[in-house]
This record gives C-alpha cells, structure tokens and sequence, in this order.
C-alpha cells in the first residue's frame, strides 16, 4: 500500500466512523427530546456515503435527502454547526431555522437536502447545467433513496441530465425500505440501476458496504462527467440498521426477521477497519481515530447545548434573496 493509499483510507475509516458516533448520538438525543422533530438516522450506509463524497473534489457539489446528516459530514463539514442546526440553534448551519432534513454548508459544496422525497434531484441536474453553463469542471453529486426512484422527478431528472449531458452522479442509495415498505414490492424492475437504458446514460451496481468499490465507481463516473460524457446513475445496495425515523412513534416499526443480524454481519465500518489491519495500518491509529471522533462529537453536541436559540424575530430573516437585477423585457412588457 503506498502512503497515499493509507492517508486515504484512513481518512475513508475517519468519515465513517465521524458518521456513526454522530448517528447514534443524533438518535440518542432525538428519543429522550432533547433534539425535537423526526429524525431519520443512516447507521449502516456508511459506505456508500463516505465512499461517494470522498471520490469528489471539495468544489463539487452534492444534494442530500432527508437522511442526510451523513452527507454533508462525508464531504467534509464541520460537526459543531451540523449538530447545532438538529438542536435548532443560532449557531446551525441553517442558524438553526432547517433542522435535521435542512441541513446545508456550501462551503464544502453541501447545496443541501429536503423531506419532500424526490426533490433533490431536479436541484442537483440545476446545480449540473450552471456548472456546465459557467465552463468549470464541477461535477454533482445526487444522493437518493429507491423510494425517491419511483418518484416522477427521477424520471424527469436522468432524462433531462441525459440529452443535456450534464455533469451529474446520481447515486441511489437503496436501503432496501421506502419508510415501512419493502423496495422490491413497488418497483417493476430488479434493481434501480436498471432504468438507466431507458435514458442512455450508464447504469451500475456497487456493493454499498464496500466503502472502496464505491469510491473507484463513483470517481470514474466524476471523471466521465469532468470529460463532458454525461451522466451516470449507480445504485449503492446498503441498508439501514434503525427504523425510518426517531419519533414517528411505533407505526414506523419493521418486522425484519433476521433481515438486520444478516446485514449486520457486512457492516461497512466493521468490515474496512478488518481490512485496514490486514494491510498493516496500525492498531494504534484506528483506536486512535476512534477517540479522536468521539471527542469531536462530544464537543459538537456540547457546543450545540450550550448555543442560543435563534430569536422571533430572526424566523423573517434569510427567507428571500434579494431581487437580482432584471434585464428590461424587449418587448416592454413586464
Ligand atoms: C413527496 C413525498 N412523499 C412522501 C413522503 C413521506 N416519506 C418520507 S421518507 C419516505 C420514504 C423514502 O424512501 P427512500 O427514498 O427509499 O429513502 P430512505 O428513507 O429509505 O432513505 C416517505 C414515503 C415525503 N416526505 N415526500
Ligand atoms: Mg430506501
């Protein structure tokens, strides 16, 4: 293993662990209400996440869903404002007005995620033709849930991505569960990647445990992107270990059998961190990382309780932008 191999892959073992501690803290706090609101958790999708937003550049851009703590963390945001923003502090990354399924940091290219499923794919291909029409090499990366795939702004999407060749990664991460429904009860075909034919566009497949496979896929796919190639869609296979949200109530419970002792086993963190030992990183540096990450999560959850709560009057603020100039209608008309 070179030396640039083993910064990466400590870094990849770094963010995922950082994602996990984060999680389960997040999950923690929202159950005894402490954090108010659902809060949708991705312990168990790691992989995926780490492995996608670490193949991009700082400057590339990437949209979440509403189970995107992971995501902003993977490209590489601060913890201290993201932990903030779930309590719905002032010193949130939103200052503390979004919440868990708002959270956005554009200074690591985060644009941000929504609840309403679906909606972050027409803003990533949006994010993908201003890169395009602005002449750089960013590329966008779209994170989605296979419940979000049978959405019509999918659709939409990958085809307009498509015929303008838009420098954009659509990257489903399918977990297996729509909220309490099983994924493969409500699509046609076997696997999301499928759909790709219908837009001409590559479709593929990743183990969404291996956290490196998704780094290598999702890397060539930036590249093709950063050539003018187009688009790519790649399903992630992963899976989520909690139910769909913290205090949904017990409606949202699954009945998975011996579905989660399974996928379990595959753990993504549990089964890089094997592999780091093999390839003769030290014992020392991963418990390290893990001490280090859990200092850093600590400290984020004490800075977010010991914040202020925004204002009344702040809820007015950052609501519009201001009116950019308009050129005068040709025509006169208004
Ligand atoms: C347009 C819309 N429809 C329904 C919902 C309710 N809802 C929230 S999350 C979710 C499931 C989404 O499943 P998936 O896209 O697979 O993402 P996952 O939660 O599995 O990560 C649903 C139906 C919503 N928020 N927005
Ligand atoms: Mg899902």
């Amino acid at each position: 293993m070179t030396r640039t191999d083993a910064d990466l892959w400590r870094e990849l073992y770094r963010r995922m662990v950082r994602i996990r501690t984060f999680e389960d803290e997040a999950g923690r706090l929202a159950s005894v209400g402490e954090i108010p609101g659902a809060l949708h958790t991705a312990a168990g999708q790691e992989g995926e996440v780490v492995g996608a937003c670490m193949a991009l550049r700082r400057d590339d851009y990437m949209v979440g869903n509403h189970r995107s703590h992971g995501h902003p963390i993977a490209k590489g945001a601060a913890l201290r404002p993201l932990m903030a923003e779930l309590f719905g502090k002032r010193t949130g990354v939103c200052r503390g007005k979004g919440g868990s399924m708002h959270l956005a940091d554009f200074s690591v290219g985060s644009l941000g995620e929504t609840s309403i499923v679906g909606s972050g794919m027409p803003v990533a291909v949006g994010a993908a033709l201003g890169a395009k029409l602005k002449g750089t090499d960013r590329v966008t990366l779209c994170f989605f849930g296979d419940g979000a795939s049978n959405e019509g702004t999918f659709h939409e999407s990958l085809n307009l991505a498509a015929i303008w060749r838009l420098p954009v990664i659509f990257l489903c991460e399918n977990n297996g569960y729509g909220a309490t429904t099983r994924a493969s009860t409500v699509m046609a075909v076997a696997n999301v990647a499928d759909r790709a034919q219908a837009y001409a566009i590559p479709g593929s497949i990743v183990d969404g445990q291996d956290v490196v496979l998704v780094y290598e896929e999702v890397l060539a796919a930036a590249e093709r992107a950063r050539r003018g190639e187009g688009p790519a869609l790649i399903e992630a296979k992963t899976y989520r270990y909690a139910d769909h949200a913290v205090n949904l109530g017990p409606g949202f419970a699954i009945d998975r059998g011996e579905e989660l002792a399974r996928w379990r086993q595959r753990d993504p963190i549990a089964l890089f961190k094997a592999r780091m030992l093999e390839a003769a990183i030290a014992q020392t540096e991963v418990a390290l990382i893990e001490a280090q990450v859990a200092a850093e999560v600590a400290d984020a959850v004490e800075f977010a309780r010991s914040s202020p709560f925004p204002s009344f009057e702040e809820a007015f603020e950052d609501v519009f932008v201001e009116r950019l100039p308009l050129p005068e209608s040709p025509s006169g008309c208004a």
